[in-house]
């Protein structure tokens, strides 16, 4: 695998129309989920990727469990939980550049994930583990399993990518949330925060002095996220701003960060420098906001390799 990632999906609903939710009588019915969302993103640009979960034994689990194999995503170690269902969550469009989200998760199949769900045999094969800070919000056992991933991917050199994904509304104590993220954010080779989670798990600062924190701290990359307008990278060596790709209508926001994921992952397997791979995760980045649904949008790659010439037209 160059891949493997491990977190919960979910059925996700979305109004057909726009304005406040209490009115919809109509939805649409996709699926989403960070860690699957970087899945599919890797998968359209012709990676090969694994994913690691847990779904109820009902027809969401089947739907997820279908969606996923369609991708091309292998999906050998996911388990499905008897009488247990799987995680739903609501996308409301209030207005344009107002989008809220509202989870029904609690209990669900994928926040049983334990230690003992993980396969090291399976985990030290990838290239690498790609984690986000929304898995160990999920339950006490989640955060276990995320803690004996990274433990198996460091023992076996498998590079550890981090994106924090801060979900405030999964957190019940915002210093247990600081200190858990913390503490996987220095185990990480990779790490993808966007400003105001750097903020969060660093406090008051500079991307200039985060990034550099945060390389004294023993991260290898850092790339510090600034939405449209791209992203500045960090290594041991270099510190360069890479600019984004103006979007001018932005259909959903949601799902972008994972875009942005899939193509800087895809950039660094294909070996290009840093700096590409940054501008090829911008690119897929913008490419998922033009579309809805958390993964509709995402490129396959011709689309992007195409999209970028045209922006330089
Ligand atoms: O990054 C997009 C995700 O936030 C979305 O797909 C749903 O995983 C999700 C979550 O927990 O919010």
């Amino acid at each position: 695998m160059d891949v493997i990632t491990i977190g919960e999906s979910m059925a996700v609903f979305t109004p057909i129309n726009s304005g406040q939710m209490k009115q919809a009588t109509t939805f649409v019915r996709t699926i989403g989920g960070s860690e699957s969302n970087v899945a599919i993103g890797l998968a359209r640009l012709g990676h090969r990727v694994g994913w690691i979960s847990k779904v109820g034994d009902d027809e969401f689990g089947k739907a997820i469990l279908s969606f996923l194999r369609g991708e091309g995503i292998d999906i050998s170690q996911v388990k499905v939980v008897p009488k247990t269902f799987t995680g739903i969550y609501f996308k409301e469009k209030r207005r344009h550049n107002d989008t809220r989200v509202y989870y029904y998760r609690r209990g669900s199949a994928a926040s049983q994930l334990s230690p003992s769900d993980l396969d090291e045999e399976y985990i030290s094969k990838a290239k690498y583990l790609h984690i986000t800070g929304i898995t160990p919000a999920l339950s006490k056992s989640c955060e276990e399993t995320i803690f004996a991933a990274i433990a198996m991917a460091r023992y076996y050199k498998v590079k550890v990518v981090f994106d924090p994904n801060i979900r405030m509304k999964l957190w019940s104590n915002l210093d247990v949330a600081r200190d858990v993220l913390f503490r996987i954010a220095i185990q990480s080779d990779i790490i993808l925060p966007g400003i105001t989670e750097v903020a969060f798990l660093l406090g008051d600062g500079t991307i200039e002095k985060w990034g550099r924190q945060l390389i004294e701290m023993g991260v290898s990359l850092v790339v510090i996220k600034l939405g449209e307008r791209g992203a500045h990278y960090f290594t041991k060596t270099n510190h360069d701003y890479i600019q984004g790709f103006p979007v001018k209508y932005v259909v959903d926001p949601v799902g972008a960060g994972d875009g942005f994921t899939a193509g800087l992952l895809s950039g660094l397997i294909d070996g290009l420098s840093v700096a590409d791979a940054v501008r090829r995760a911008n690119a897929v980045g913008a490419l998922v906001t033009m579309v809805e649904g958390d993964t509709e949008g995402m490129p396959e790659r011709e689309d992007v390799e195409r999209w970028i010439g045209q922006q330089r037209e």
